[in-house]
């Protein structure tokens, strides 16, 4: 096709077009059939990935140790131009990129769409802050008599373990922030969604990531533990579970050698709190949308939510009203809204929940979902919050009831799960508002609004306590942690040779 649009924004997909790129009339097509058409005619290589062995992922930190050498000398501006070539491929070949989020990842149209164009976006915005953090050295203050100059220069060799949830934009948000800041890489993404990273990592290639620089390892956390126990890595970017970055943490500590960093991007018990001045019918969708949407496989998801005695009953009867209007089925089929979970061992998991809080809770709605690797949206009410000790990583919706008088028991229970990721506030009352943010300790916080979607450079991405360690993806304080930190200070009052290194001679 000679046509290949860039990612298209949601209303354009249903603007009439009349004309073919060749300026061929052809009527009432729009943007939406034409990328159907080129999704359905898409080939992904869909052909296994195999999985490293242990020898193979040390061999692999070898090589990218080798790398390192070239690709941090090589400058911040060709390494930020790398990654906007990367983004303009994302861009070419969206068609491709969509089936295979369906094939492999299940995902929905919907989401398929904006995960491609948040890959797209780390890119480019990692390129931009790349440019101002690595393009320069820092002239600092100081007294006459010498220069001070501070550079960020990158660390080493880095691992970028990824999950399967956002399998493109994830794993190229970590991998593309790494080499950014002059790393090189060894990814080893989930062992669920390898085939994408391995398209990922071609495209970086082409886009002019040196091979030596960027390393594939496929497999699952036995490969991830062989990586991280490597004796020379310089620092670890994890997304997933909290217990595996509690793991991937003792690994690091228990090395002799240098303290290695870990940024580590985890899970959480996200509420929200819904009083009686909330719009009802816009809780009602912003529900739906943060609890159900990606069959609630987000970190950022609704999990856990706080609604006002006095409208309760009316709320949840709405919210049940607009899950009942969600189509459960095939990624692939444009009027789908929830498609399948990730695996069978996620359904068991969740199935098994879902058994438990019918005898601990109260069923308001179950929604139907077809044959096969799928979960139906469900909600249930709990007498109270604590109920809920871990995180459901799927479409299920815990309700708690509260009294005005007791929304300070609301933030206690908050606070008591430790996680500290997302959290929604529907009020229309200003104080209220206020007096809720000012206490928690979340990372990301959604007023009038649903609490998914964080958009890359608006609303940087991450949380405190069990959540992570922050720094925030998206964010503008991201890049700096992948680096080391480098101060000069030159004499300049002294004669002969420091004065001949300022002029640049020898
Ligand atoms: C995750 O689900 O692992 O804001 C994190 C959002 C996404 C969440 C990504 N950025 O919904």
């Amino acid at each position: 096709h000679a046509h290949h649009a860039r990612i298209p924004l949601p209303g354009d997909l249903f603007a009439p077009e009349r004309h073919n790129s060749a300026g061929i009339e052809f009527g009432e097509r729009t943007a939406l059939d034409r990328l159907l058409a080129d999704v359905k005619a898409a080939t992904p290589d869909l052909k296994p990935v195999p999985d490293a062995t242990p020898e193979q992922a040390g061999a692999a930190v070898v090589a990218a140790r080798a790398g390192f050498a070239g690709w941090s000398r090589t400058p911040a501006w060709t390494r930020a131009a790398a990654l906007e070539q990367a983004a303009h491929l994302l861009e070419s070949r969206s068609a491709q990129y969509i089936a295979l989020l369906q094939r492999e990842g299940g995902k929905t149209l919907d989401d398929a769409l904006s995960e491609l164009r948040e890959a797209a976006d780390f890119c480019r915005y990692y390129a931009a802050q790349g440019r101002k953090l690595f393009g320069s050295e820092t002239a600092m203050p100081g007294p006459t008599g010498e220069s001070n100059t501070l550079a960020l220069r990158g660390r080493g060799v880095f691992i970028a373990i990824s999950p399967w949830n956002f399998p493109l934009a994830i794993f190229l948000g970590q991998v593309t922030a790494a080499l950014m800041a002059g790393n090189s890489v060894v990814a080893k993404p989930a062992e669920q969604t390898p085939r994408i990273a391995r398209e990922a990592v071609a495209l970086l290639h082409e886009a002019g990531i040196p091979r030596s620089a960027l390393h594939l390892v496929t497999g699952d956390g036995r490969i991830g533990a062989a990586l991280t126990a490597q004796p020379d890595i310089a620092g670890v970017v994890f997304t997933g579970s909290t217990e595996v970055a509690r793991h991937i943490n003792r690994t690091l500590a228990a090395k002799d050698g240098p303290i290695v960093p870990l940024i580590a991007e985890t899970g959480g018990i996200n509420a929200m709190i819904a009083d009686a001045t909330a719009l009802p019918e816009q809780v009602a969708d912003d529900v739906v949308t943060s609890a159900f949407r990606s069959a609630g496989q987000r970190c950022s998801a609704l999990r856990l939510l706080f609604v006002q005695e006095d409208v309760a009953d009316r709320m949840i009867e709405m919210i049940a009203g607009a899950a009942r209007e969600l189509k459960i089925g095939d990624p692939a089929d444009v009027a789908t809204h929830v498609g399948p979970v990730i695996d069978n061992e996620a359904k068991q998991r969740l199935d098994a929940h879902i058994a438990r809080m019918k005898s601990e809770a109260r069923l308001h709605f179950a929604g139907t979902a077809p044959q096969g690797c799928f979960v139906a949206p469900h909600i249930f009410e709990l007498r109270d919050a604590g109920q809920l000790t871990e995180e459901v990583f799927g479409p299920i919706l815990h309700v708690v009831r509260y009294r005005a008088e007791t929304l300070g028991h609301v933030l206690q229970a908050i606070e008591r799960t430790a996680y500290a990721l997302t959290l929604g506030v529907h009020s229309r009352i200003d104080d209220t508002i206020e007096a809720i943010i000012d206490r928690v300790q979340v990372g990301n916080i959604y007023v009038n609004r649903n609490m998914i979607g964080a958009v890359v450079g608006v609303q940087p991405f991450g949380g405190n306590g069990l959540s992570g360690t922050g720094p925030k993806a998206g964010g503008p304080h991201y890049l700096a942690r992948f680096a080391t930190e480098q101060t000069v200070t030159i004499n300049t009052a002294a004669a002969g040779g420091n004065a001949a290194l300022l002029a640049g001679e020898e």
